[in-house]
């Protein structure tokens, strides 16, 4: 490491190998991993360990977690300047979840929104996994010393638990965990679903219509894009309340074109309907997603090399997670092992 890179700022981030990317997924988080990688030390983690909360096909979530390495390198993430690892391959991330497991409160994780939501969705299994699901994620970014966390909107209430948890342990031993921040785009922060605008764009909706994955097929874009809910009136603008589902499409459209919602909205300010303005979206997003499909193709096909990264990025992860877990053994009194 050269003297630069050891006084940058750290960044962490984690997605979970389930389902498959989103668009959202991509522009709440991936977008900003890509330009801050430049700048900070980055570590971008495989949350295979979340993912068990909900029930998983085993073989599948191995699959899934080369395909999501390889489409992390594919949207730009680069595995020479970044650490790329997978949660369950650095035992720190569970030893450091048990000891704050004991100075979380189940009344604060009680109020966890994405708990509440999940319980519903999940009736019949709602795990003690799910409840502890902000304290592994707590254990994730404090093992690192992470001064950013780049996610989208709806993991700014976990963030915040976590700040809380890092100052409370903080005051009780003294400065252990720096405080983390999120790093939250202005914009794009909170892509909607399709068909229902009032919702979250999410990867494990179960009407596949609502969101684009990163590997749909151009023909699949334009499908659902079609079927996508317009609003009444035929303005193109941005307006929540009045036109959730037209202001979602802009926001994808500037995302993936890099113009403003301004420039968007002035070039069809003569627009006849939603008809072409819809199409323009959807061709936006193909020649936007092309690229890192064909990238993400080439570097699937070889597992050996993806297993390599891993490998390297575990090695790199585990020095930084056992230097801070040693730290908190040995505040909380745990015996050194001799
Ligand atoms: P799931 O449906 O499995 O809960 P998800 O689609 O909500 O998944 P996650 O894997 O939980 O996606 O999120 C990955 C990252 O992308 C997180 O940082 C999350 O905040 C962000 N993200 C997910 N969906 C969106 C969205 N619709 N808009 C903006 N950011 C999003
Ligand atoms: N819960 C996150 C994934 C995640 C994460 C993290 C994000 C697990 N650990 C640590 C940021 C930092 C999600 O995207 N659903």
């Amino acid at each position: 490491m050269t003297m630069n890179e050891s006084k940058k700022l750290n960044i962490f981030s984690g997605i979970q190998p389930s389902g498959e990317l989103t668009i959202g997924g991509y522009i709440g988080a991936i977008k900003n991993w890509v330009t801050l990688q430049h700048e900070y030390q980055c570590l971008f983690m495989l949350a295979d360990l979340h993912t068990l909360t909900v029930l998983q096909d085993p073989e599948m979530l191995r699959k899934r977690c080369y395909d999501f390495l390889a489409l992390y390198i594919a949207c730009g993430i680069d595995p020479a300047k970044n650490i790329l690892f997978a949660q369950s391959h650095v035992p720190e991330h569970t030893q450091l979840s048990w000891i704050l497991n004991c100075y979380a409160h189940m009344g604060e994780l009680n109020r966890m929104t994405q708990f509440k939501d999940k319980s519903k969705q999940h009736a019949a299994n709602i795990n003690v996994g799910l409840f502890g699901y902000p304290v592994l994620m707590a254990a994730d970014v404090l093992l690192y010393q992470t001064h950013y966390v780049p996610v989208g909107e709806d993991q700014k209430q976990h963030l915040e638990l976590i700040r809380d948890l890092a100052l409370r342990f903080n005051h009780r031993y003294g400065d252990v965990f720096t405080i983390p921040e999120p790093y939250i785009p202005k914009q794009g922060a909170r892509i909607m679903s399709l068909q229902d605008p009032t919702q979250k764009m999410s990867k494990s909706d179960a009407n596949l219509h609502n969101f684009i994955t990163l590997l749909d097929e151009p023909d699949t874009i334009r499908h659902k894009l079609k079927r996508a809910t317009t609003d009444s009136g035929h303005e193109i603008r941005f307006n929540l309340t009045e036109k959730p589902g037209i202001s979602n499409l802009l926001v994808l459209f500037s995302a993936v074109t890099d113009k403003t919602i301004l420039a968007l909205e002035t070039s069809y300010q003569h627009a006849n309907g939603y008809g072409q303005f819809k199409q323009d979206v959807s061709e936006a997003i193909i020649a936007f997603l092309s690229p890192i499909q064909s990238r993400y193709q080439a570097l699937r096909k070889d597992e050996t090399e993806l297993q390599r990264i891993l490998h390297q990025g575990a090695l790199a992860a585990r020095e930084k997670a056992s230097a801070t877990l040693k730290k908190v053994y040995t505040l909380v009194g745990l015996m050194e092992s001799t």
